[in-house]
């Protein structure tokens, strides 16, 4: 017999343990190629028989990991609450689907399809291995816990944050252009946090030459942190050979391209999805204007410079109608200084 498919209302029976299954996927590293997933299995009553989470590419998928807790017998006639679609490939682990099939569970509940062209398909063959398939629960929450994963799936390209720091009046640097220290070090510290949560950090060839930054990701003394994104560069211009990103803990990715598709095209290849972008002005401006800035991170000195140098150059912007709006997610004071976090409005 085929399984049954049907959309729950947004308080139904699953959202407890759906939360729950939210929580341990957070467990999971945000880095990588691979999502965070936490799966959990319910027994009849509701109680929970067995938990589990995705720990990184490479390691068991989340509903395997929770079924490893179980002796064999044990699953049959469960519901597994899992975040994601269960998968239906074999990538570096098997399929998911077949897994739940093999123990026995009569029923899957899941909040986000799998996005992926080889992935998905994992609820077609539930169903048409007679088990029930629940989708879409407290799905809102799941897309944003697991945000940049999914839009760099859907998009083929790695989720893109924008930081600048710049005065209150916009400026990221003086007419000379010295520009150490608009911001203070609890913004500063920040940064290097959002640096260690991301897969790779891109600059362009101006910056490079203007500031030699190290691009490293460091602690309160100064120290390494244990993430490190990887260090990229764009433009033509060449790095120079005692550049202080040479001797960055990773090896320094040199685009030789200002094609900025080009570029995230090349990087998702190599298994980035978070990607930082530091600037300066030219590159950011280039971003923002092919609309790939899925998050901004603006970092506001209470200090005005005044001048010409603007944080962001052109944007195409002609006309007010053609203004970039953005919606405002979460203000944090740092220290005397402010984080906008921001995200781009579906144009
Ligand atoms: C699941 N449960 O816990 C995860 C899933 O290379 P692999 O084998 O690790 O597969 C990675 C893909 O599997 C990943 O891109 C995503 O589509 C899915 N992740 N699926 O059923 C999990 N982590
Ligand atoms: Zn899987």
């Amino acid at each position: 017999a085929a399984g049954e498919t049907s959309d729950l209302p947004s308080d139904g029976p699953y959202d407890h343990a759906m939360r729950r299954a939210l929580a341990l996927a957070l467990g999971g590293t945000s880095l990588g190629p691979n999502p965070q997933v936490g799966c959990v299995l319910l027994r009849a009553d509701g109680t929970i028989a067995a938990e589990g989470w995705h720990r990184g590419a490479g390691t068991a998928h989340a509903e395997v990991d929770a079924l490893s807790h179980l002796s064999p017998d044990e699953p049959q006639g469960l519901t597994a609450v899992v975040t994601l679609e269960p998968c239906d490939h074999t990538g570096r682990t098997g399929p998911c689907s077949e897994a739940l099939i093999r123990a026995g569970v009569a029923r899957v509940v899941y909040a986000v399809d799998d996005p992926g062209d080889a992935s998905s398909g994992g609820a077609t063959r539930l169903l048409g291995a007679g088990i029930d398939v629940v989708s879409g629960v407290l799905a809102d929450e799941a897309e944003e816990t697991i945000r940049p994963w999914l839009v760099a799936a859907r998009s083929g390209r790695p989720f893109v944050t924008l930081k600048w720091a710049s005065s209150l009046d916009g400026r990221s640097a003086a007419a000379d252009a010295t520009s150490r220290w608009i911001t203070g070090t609890a913004a500063r510290q920040h940064v290097h946090e959002q640096r260690a949560a991301h897969d790779a950090i891109l600059v362009g060839t101006g910056t490079v030459l203007a500031d030699d930054p190290s691009l490293t990701a460091r602690g309160d003394a100064g120290e390494l942190l244990p993430d490190q994104p990887l260090p990229v560069v764009v433009g033509r211009r060449a790095v120079p050979a005692d550049a202080a990103l040479r001797r960055h803990p990773r090896e320094l990715v040199e685009t030789g391209t200002r094609d900025l598709h080009a570029v995230l095209a090349d990087l998702f290849a190599r298994g980035v999805r978070r990607l930082f972008v530091e600037g300066g002005p030219t590159v950011a401006s280039e971003f923002v204007r092919l609309g790939l800035v899925d998050d901004y991170l603006v970092y506001l000195a209470p200090t005005l410079i005044g001048g010409p140098r603007v944080a962001l150059g052109d944007l195409g912007v002609d006309t007010i109608g053609d203004q970039r709006r953005l919606t405002v997610t979460r203000v944090t004071p740092l220290g005397d200084d402010l984080l906008i976090a921001a995200r781009a409005q579906p144009r």
